[in-house]
């Protein structure tokens, strides 16, 4: 018996999609209704409509509120499967920040898009703004697959665009079936008779275990990060034909301090199939999730858990049990890296597209860059495509030659960086949202991060290291959530204004970091790591990563395919 099936010790999540009526709870009542907020279960069903309910954290420690005085708010992440916009559309989801939310726009690391502060009494414009872009908040949250990740670059060639498809595929699949969403946000009738029974035919009522994440790679851009996905798809492409796919299973990297049994793990590989039989098979993983992952311990539901728990021979038989077509050994595949995005790139078709940096992710103005005010006239004037990336930034596609140098004037205008005056290092850094919204914050990252990045740049170009594009990701707690644990260097909070330094990933993704040293206040950060850049920039070898040389020179211990929440040595 799947140990799924056995509902005794379920979780209290577990219990509420039991009683939630494919997703209904009791959220509309609660909306019309003068309660300030949604009680445990509701706001638990909320997150598979794309909203968390959250409370400005600064505010409350100002004001030192209990519970019952936090001034709620939500946060609406809009998910985006094929992570490309129209100029429409991003101009229509700009408008909604300035009526409905906190007058910023946030590019999540999963190339979705946030609103943060938005108010319950405008939690139902807000869904509802987003749906008459065409685009959903379905399902970007909540135990369900989410946003699929994938190459944000315009397709060289046809096998390219294929390979893009799958991840459209997957994601209209595996798209949640139940009418609620509908119901409660945009208007459609209810049912006299309540939800029907089969109402969600692939997940049933309780849904997955736990999040559930997959990305598709392009041959030579890993910018979704794969190793890290529950499904991680590498297309397999030989002389401009896509001849399959290579699947990986059981990445993830959330983790909790102190705690061995938890850890991040990178993505084994499964095997390589037909182009044809990618789509079920990521649905085929999908299902081993949902019918044997852990639904009494959310720590320990992840699919990652399972798949180490099992070993993959047990994980392939189930596979292969369960999978309509032929699973064929992983097929020998080219190196994979991360490409910079960034500044202006021709497209095969001969069009340009042109990455702008945005830091962290944040669409927002300031008095010294007025970004959001920037990219709105970027957009408006030149109707580009708009297209997330996993590194938080955007790209403008299908631009002419004359467009480009075009926007090099608009961003002077509003006092935007140009890219080439922004460091190698600081394009490819990340930091996850953190406080003041995030609730499972320990430290700051978005609103500290670029204070870091100032001293790290500083130390480099003293170094004469200025060009090196060393990756920083800064979390506020070890959730991971920009993907710390893969990076050159992970900053990862452990305590109110101190983080644990991990040291030692590549942009292939395919590395994890070593824990380098704990609970280093924020200040000592880029001093502690000085003794470290400054051997490498003595004994490294021609063209080596900071992160390749840690390996090479400092990394004692067992190469890690795991990393556990267990104190570390540094
Ligand atoms: Fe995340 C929870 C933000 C990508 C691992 N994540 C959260 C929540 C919702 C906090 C909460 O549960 O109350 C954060 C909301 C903060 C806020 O105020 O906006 C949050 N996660 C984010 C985003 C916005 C980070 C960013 O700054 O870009 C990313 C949204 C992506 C999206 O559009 O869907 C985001 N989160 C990730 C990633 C990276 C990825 O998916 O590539 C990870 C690591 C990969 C993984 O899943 O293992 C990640 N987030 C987590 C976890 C740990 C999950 C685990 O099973 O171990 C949590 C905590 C949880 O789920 O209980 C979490
Ligand atoms: Fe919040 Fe932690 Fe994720 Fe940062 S890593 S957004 S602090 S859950």
């Amino acid at each position: 018996m799947p140990p799924s099936d056995d509902k005794a010790d379920w979780s209290k999540v577990e219990k509420a999609k039991q009683a939630g009526r494919f997703l209904r709870g009791s959220i509309d009542e609660v909306l019309s209704s003068d309660q300030p907020a949604l009680a445990h279960d509701d706001a638990q069903l909320l997150k598979f409509h794309g909203a968390y309910q959250q409370y400005d954290r600064d505010q409350r420690k100002a004001g030192g509120q209990g519970k019952a005085e936090r001034a709620y708010q939500y946060m609406v992440r809009v998910r985006i499967p094929a992570v490309r916009l129209t100029a429409t559309q991003y101009l229509d989801l700009d408008r909604i920040t300035d009526r409905l939310a906190s007058g910023t726009l946030r590019i999540t690391s999963r190339q979705g898009l946030q609103y943060h502060g938005v108010l319950k009494r405008n939690l139902k414009a807000t869904l509802a703004g987003i749906n008459q872009t065409l685009l959903t908040t379905l399902a970007a949250c909540g135990d369900v697959s989410r946003n699929v990740m994938m190459s944000p670059a315009p397709p060289a060639n046809e096998a390219e665009s294929r390979a893009l498809d799958f991840a459209l595929e997957v994601a209209s699949q595996l798209r949640p079936a139940s009418r609620a969403y509908h119901e409660i946000w945009l208007g459609e009738q209810k049912l006299e008779s309540g939800a029907p029974e089969n109402e969600e035919p692939f997940y049933g009522q309780q849904y997955l275990p736990r999040k559930f994440k997959v990305g598709v790679a392009l041959p030579g851009d890993n910018s979704a990060d794969i190793y890290t996905q529950d499904v991680g798809i590498i297309p397999l492409i030989e002389d401009g034909r896509l001849r399959g796919a290579n699947l990986l299973v059981g990445g993830g990297l959330g983790m909790t301090h102190l705690k061995a049994d938890t850890f991040a793990r990178l993505a084994t590989r499964l095997g390589s199939v037909e182009p044809e039989a990618v789509v079920e098979a990521t649905i085929t993983v999908a299902s081993i999730f949902r019918d044997f992952g852990n639904r009494k311990d959310r720590r320990h539901a992840r699919l990652k858990y399972l798949v180490r728990d099992w070993g993959m021979d047990r994980f392939k038989a189930e596979f292969v049990e369960r999978f309509s077509s032929r699973l064929h050994p992983w097929a020998k595949c080219g190196e994979l890296t991360v490409k910079d995005h960034i500044g202006s790139h021709r497209a095969a078709d001969g069009s340009w597209y042109y990455g702008v940096y945005v830091e962290n992710g944040r669409i927002g103005d300031t008095e010294a860059a007025r970004l959001r005010s920037g990219l709105r006239a970027l957009v408006n004037e030149l109707q580009p495509g708009v297209v997330l990336t996993p590194q938080q930034n955007l790209l403008l596609t299908g631009l002419t030659g004359q467009q480009v140098e075009r926007i090099g004037e608009i961003l002077d205008d509003h006092g935007i960086a140009r890219p080439e005056r922004v460091s190698p290092a600081r394009r490819v850094s990340l930091a996850c949202v953190a406080l003041p919204t995030c609730g499972l914050a320990i430290a700051e990252a978005e609103r500290v991060a670029p204070s870091v990045m100032d001293e790290l740049e500083a130390l480099l170009a003293s170094l004469g290291l200025a060009n090196e594009a060393v990756s920083v990701r800064m979390t506020g707690c070890p959730n991971g959530c920009v993907r710390p644990y893969t990076a050159d260097i992970g900053l990862v909070g452990r305590a109110a204004n101190a983080f644990d330094i991990y040291v030692g990933g590549r942009p292939a993704g395919d590395r994890l970091t070593d824990l380098y040293a704990e609970k280093v206040p924020l200040g000592e950060i880029v001093e502690t790591l000085r003794p470290l850049l400054t051997s490498w920039k003595d004994d490294r070898q021609a063209g080596e990563s900071f992160g390749d040389y840690y390996q090479r020179v400092h990394h004692r211990g067992p190469a890690l395919g795991i990393l556990t929440g267990a104190k570390g040595t540094p």
